[in-house]
């Protein structure tokens, strides 16, 4: 009988909790008809169909460097690749199958490019695997409403044999755990209708994950998809519960709980645009100042948030993602404090921001002109260090905190040239 120990969990996760920042990125051979990780399914399209992207897979500015240090620029403490993705084209260099980024012109293991050059920058590796397969022979495709397929009358008459795709999604996931080193995070996505938990043959699944790789963390969608919370929640957890909650395109309104009302640890998973994977006429890119306004309310929370990047054909992140990893790298320059090991406070929310609290310090994130154009309060006393921010707008530069001559015991984060003060401290602070 499984039981969870929770004192083993806190352990395993406590480099993620205090990260709550990460880079996710959707990358494969989707990126050339660059109509989303989806496309495939909802155009319907055959293996036959997908093979001239196959073909033509050459990614010269693939350069997993550049993507380690646009993380970290942005203040992001983990990344997360997609190692295989529904399509089921590897990323890495698997004996099981020939179609993989080695077997095309590129010719290059990516995933060992990433996680080498991800752990230059000191940052965690993360590997996403799928637990759909469209390519596979043996995955179901009949009265599957994801698959490709399922409506060629002509594919759906073969026999399939799903044991024998579960014994190779089982061995894949064995060699990405024994031939890039030692994996900090592993993202499997997703259970969906009835192909949940043992569907996948899960408890063997994490029972050889968990001996190649004890200290990894798992996410809970051998249970779920970014809809629900797994068992872990609902206070029977199963072997394969995982170990945070994915929430996904979405913030949960007060975090997440489990029956008992422990708080839970979770993810949101975000885009920038409205895709994973690369999709050329996506350009509705959220505003810089609504994403990092995102990750304060995640952690605001007691949650990560896991923000998403899909490079194009040739391996570049869009220059919309890039603008926006540089203002929050800004950002995340002067406030970071009040983001890494931050988590719930115990102060309420203010109506004009949000509050998120390390230990004795509280951080406001002050986002309405409440009191004036610009005023930003940080009171230090005995017992809790109040610093507040306030984040009006992308358009304001964000300097380093000063201490204003009148107000020798308050920290002024200063958020422009001439802050004005509000007419009088107390009125900011009741
Ligand atoms: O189908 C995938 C999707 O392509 C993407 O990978 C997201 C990321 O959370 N997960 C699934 C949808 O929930």
């Amino acid at each position: 009988m499984y039981k969870f120990n929770r004192e083993e969990y806190n352990r395993r996760m406590s480099w993620y909790v205090d990260a709550r920042f990460g880079m996710f990125i959707h990358w494969g051979l989707y990126a050339i008809p660059a109509r989303s990780e989806w496309g495939r399914s909802y155009e319907e399209l055959s293996n036959e169909d997908y093979q001239k992207y196959f073909e033509e897979f050459n990614p010269v500015d693939y350069n997993p460097k550049a993507w380690a240090k646009a993380a970290k620029e942005a203040g992001m403490k983990y990344v997360v690749l997609t190692a295989k993705h529904h399509d089921g084209f590897c990323l890495f260099d698997s004996k099981y199958t020939e179609y993989k980024s080695t077997n095309t012109k590129l010719g290059r293991d990516i995933v060992k490019d990433f996680v080498e050059a991800v752990r230059v920058e000191g940052l965690k590796v993360g590997l996403y695997f799928t637990l759909l397969d469209w390519y596979h022979n043996d995955y179901p495709s009949l009265n599957d409403r994801f698959h490709p397929m399922r409506n060629n009358e002509e594919y759906n008459k073969r026999e399939i044999d799903f044991d024998n795709y579960l014994d190779y999604m089982h061995k894949q996931i064995e060699e990405i755990c024994t031939n890039y080193g030692k994996l900090d995070l592993l993202w499997f996505d997703f259970a969906y209708d009835d192909m949940r938990g043992e569907v996948w043959r899960a408890t063997e699944l994490i029972n050889m994950v968990r001996k190649l790789q004890p200290d990894v963390i798992i996410d809970n969608r051998l249970e779920v998809s970014g809809e629900g919370y797994g068992s872990l929640a609902e206070g029977n957890p199963t072997p394969y519960h995982g170990d945070f909650v994915t929430p996904e395109k979405m913030i949960p309104p007060n975090g997440i709980q489990d029956v008992n009302g422990e708080d839970l640890i979770w993810e949101a998973c975000v885009t920038m645009n409205n895709n994973w994977g690369y999709h050329a006429t996506d350009k509705f890119y959220k505003p810089a100042d609504m994403l990092i306004k995102k990750l304060v309310e995640c952690v605001s929370k007691g949650g990560n948030m896991i923000l998403n990047v899909g490079p194009d054909a040739r391996g570049n992140i869009p220059k919309e993602a890039i603008e926006r990893l540089d203002i929050i790298g800004n950002w995340m320059k002067d406030n970071s404090e009040s983001i890494y090991g931050c988590g719930k406070s115990s102060i309420e929310k203010p109506d004009y921001g949000r509050v998120t609290q390390k230990g004795n310090k509280i951080y406001f994130h002050i986002y309405e002109n409440s009191i004036g154009p610009l005023p930003l309060i940080g009171i230090k006393h005995e017992e809790v260090d109040l610093i507040k921010y306030l984040y009006s707008g992308a358009e304001v530069p964000i300097s380093t905190s000063w201490v204003h001559s009148d107000y020798p015991n308050i920290v002024f984060a200063n958020l422009g040239e001439n802050p004005i003060l509000p007419d009088s401290i107390d009125t900011v602070l009741e």
